[in-house]
C-alpha cells in the first residue's frame, strides 16, 4: 500500500483538534489538524487535557478503516507506537506505553491518546488524537513529566509530527489484514509497561484486581482474576505496584 498523503492544517489556536477532525470525518484519510493551543484540549471522560502554547504536540490524524468499529483500540496502538518510535529516534527517549491509551516514562504520563469513532451508513472513521508533552512536564497534580525534563532536548512539535506520520505510513497497511494485526498486536505486546503487571481496572460501575497477562486480537486488555481470565475494552488501569523504569 502507498504511504497515506497526509494534509496537515495548522492552527495557532483551535478548540479541540479532535473536535475539528470529527467534524470533517466524511473526509479521505489522512487529514491531520495540529495546534498550538487548544482552549478545550480533551481527554477521555470528559476529562481534560492541559498544554500551554507551543509546549506540547497537540494533533488529531482522521483514519478510515476497512474493517468494524471493534479495531477502536487497534488504532490506538498503531499510533501510540508509532509515537514511541518517533521520540526514540529524535531523542533516544524510550517510553513504555500503558494500557489503553497513555505513554509512560517510568510511571510518569508523557503523552495521552484519544481515540473517537464517527460512522454514518457504512462509512466508518476512526480519530486519534495525541498530546505529546515536550516542554511541559504536565499538571502538578498528576505524576507526568515531558521530552525536555527526560532528556535535555527541546523538540519542535511539527519535527515530532513528522516523523510520526512516516511511522505511521510504515505500519498502516499492518491493520488491512489479518496476519498484519497479529505483528502489530506482537509490538504492542512488547511496548506495553502493563503487561505482567498486577492491576487494577475501573469501570464505570465496579472495579476489577488481578494480573495483567496479555491483549487480545482487537487490543482488549486480558487480566487473570482468580484464576479466570476476563477480557476488557475500556476501562482505566492502575498499576498497583509500581513497576520498573522503562527508560
Ligand atoms: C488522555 O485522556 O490522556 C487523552 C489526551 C488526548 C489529548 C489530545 S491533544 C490533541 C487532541 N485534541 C484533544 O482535544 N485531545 C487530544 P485521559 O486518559 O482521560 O487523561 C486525562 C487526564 O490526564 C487528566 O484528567 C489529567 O489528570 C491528566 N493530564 C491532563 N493534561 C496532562 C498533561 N499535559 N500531561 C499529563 N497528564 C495530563
Amino acid at each position: 500500500m502507498s504511504p497515506t498523503l497526509w494534509r496537515v492544517e495548522h492552527f495557532d489556536e483551535i478548540d479541540s483538534t479532535n473536535t475539528y477532525v470529527k467534524d470533517r470525518a466524511h473526509e479521505a484519510e489522512g487529514l491531520v489538524a495540529l495546534a498550538d493551543f487548544q482552549t478545550v484540549g480533551r481527554g477521555r471522560l470528559d476529562r481534560h487535557w492541559e498544554a500551554p502554547a507551543r509546549s506540547s504536540l497537540l494533533c488529531s490524524i482522521l483514519f478510515r478503516p476497512v474493517l468494524e468499529t471493534t479495531q477502536l483500540q487497534l488504532f490506538v496502538a498503531l499510533v501510540a507506537l508509532s509515537t514511541r518510535s518517533a521520540l526514540e529516534r529524535l531523542s533516544g527517549l524510550r517510553v513504555a506505553l500503558k494500557w489503553p491509551n497513555d505513554l509512560v516514562v517510568g510511571g510518569d504520563k508523557l503523552a495521552g491518546l484519544l481515540a473517537e469513532i464517527v460512522s454514518s451508513g457504512e462509512a466508518l472513521a476512526v480519530i486519534v488524537g495525541i498530546g505529546v508533552n515536550l516542554t511541559y512536564d504536565g499538571p502538578a497534580d498528576v505524576a507526568s513529566s515531558s521530552v525536555l525534563a527526560q532528556t535535555g532536548l527541546t523538540i519542535a512539535p511539527r519535527a515530532l509530527l513528522d516523523i510520526l506520520l512516516e511511522e505511521i505510513d510504515s505500519r498502516r497497511a499492518l491493520l488491512d489484514d489479518q496476519r498484519g494485526r497479529g505483528a502489530l498486536r506482537d509490538e504492542y505486546l512488547r511496548a506495553l509497561a502493563t503487561i505482567d503487571q498486577q492491576v487494577r481496572v475501573e469501570q464505570s460501575d465496579h472495579v476489577v484486581e488481578g494480573l495483567a497477562v496479555g491483549v487480545d486480537h482487537e487490543g482488549r486488555l486480558l487480566v487473570e482474576v482468580e484464576g479466570e481470565v476476563q477480557t476488557f475494552a475500556v476501562g482505566d488501569v492502575v498499576h498497583v505496584r509500581a513497576h520498573e523504569d522503562h527508560r
